[in-house]
């Protein structure tokens, strides 16, 4: 198998989600940083236009969305599971309440002026406003909580994240599984980007024990490599054909009435709207991919999973 390749920063809460399942499950990735805004040229000669972040690259195979991305990590390494066969519907549930409602709240929390003043203490102020119009551009449709509102639901939801890490060392048992990775998240980010606002952890200390429980699993082994280096990779492999990549259906299922072959466009439903335009070569139960091919990058096959993601039939030129 060509090496897992994860393009991420640092600071990024999703990227934070994927490279504890990398540790998890003990996969030795490469790891190249991209910007955390726009422009981000290698990543979209990569992905054709989604600029979200994380996506994982498998030679010229672009696995875009954290949610797809544990599809395939589990794949990849099937143990330990993040989907244990008795939580397969509720801890994939629980991950998509935690990486939606409670990012959001989370978040909302996180950068209120005072959390945004610290993230970007010490930088000129032109980073901090390149970054909040970059953000604002990306939230158009998307209607953002106002911190006294994301506090209050922040607030509830750590008490309901309590009440379970009070019954055992992980959220649905004594192993970790996907819902742990997509609750921890914004969690991380409170606790590590805006320590000034971490006090709103005091009232819950069984969070905070299970957060340091989460932390201690740690990324793994990984080594840099460049953005321009991956993109020259996926110039130099072919992809792998629809059925043989690292995602485990492939059987067409067709709720749109668009054939397969048809020139399409995927966006994601909500915040960061790029679009990303090719031939769809399969639209499966759980993602779609698309064909398509790169001035720097030749020919890709890109992938998104189903559920967050609009398909639409591509305006005619
Ligand atoms: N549904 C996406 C959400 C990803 C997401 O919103 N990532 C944030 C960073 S953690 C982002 O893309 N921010 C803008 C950027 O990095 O350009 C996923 O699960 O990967």
């Amino acid at each position: 198998m060509n090496d897992l390749i994860l393009h991420h920063y640092s600071t990024s809460p999703f990227s934070e989600k994927i490279r504890l399942i990398l540790g998890y499950k003990k996969l030795p990735w490469k790891s190249v940083r991209i910007p955390p805004i726009l422009p981000k040229p290698d990543v979209v000669a990569l992905t054709g236009g989604y600029r979200k972040t994380p996506v994982l690259q498998v030679g010229a195979d672009i696995y875009c969305d954290s949610g797809l991305i544990c599809d395939v990590l589990e794949h990849v390494r099937p143990e330990p599971t993040l989907y244990p066969p008795h939580l397969k519907g509720v801890c994939r549930i629980f991950a998509q309440w935690a990486d939606s409602s409670l990012f959001w709240a989370a978040m909302g929390y996180n950068l209120q002026p005072k959390g945004a003043a610290h993230m970007f203490a010490g930088e000129p102020p032109e980073v901090a406003k390149a970054f909040g119009e970059d953000r604002k551009a990306m939230s158009s449709n998307l209607v953002r909580l106002r911190p006294g509102d994301a506090t209050s639901s922040y607030r509830s939801y750590l008490r309901r994240i309590a009440n379970m890490a009070d019954e055992h060392d992980f959220l649905f048992g004594m192993e970790p599984c996907v819902a742990d990775f997509a609750a921890y998240h914004g969690i991380w980010f409170t606790r590590q980007q805006v320590p000034l606002l971490a006090d709103i952890l005091n009232t819950t200390p069984s969070v905070n024990e299970w957060a340091e429980r989460v932390a201690a699993i740690g990324h793994g082994v990984s080594t840099h490599l460049t953005s321009a280096d991956a993109v020259a990779l996926a110039a130099a492999t072919e992809p792998a054909p629809p059925g043989a990549n690292l995602l485990t259906d492939s059987a067409f299922q067709d709720d749109h009435g668009i054939a397969l072959g048809s020139r399409v466009t995927i966006t994601p439903e909500s915040f960061g709207t790029e679009a990303t335009e090719g031939e769809l070569i399969a639209a499966t139960r759980t993602h779609y991919s698309l064909r398509r091919e790169d001035a720097r990058a030749g020919l890709v096959h890109v992938h998104f999973p189903r559920i967050g993601y609009v398909l639409r039939a591509a305006q005619a030129a």
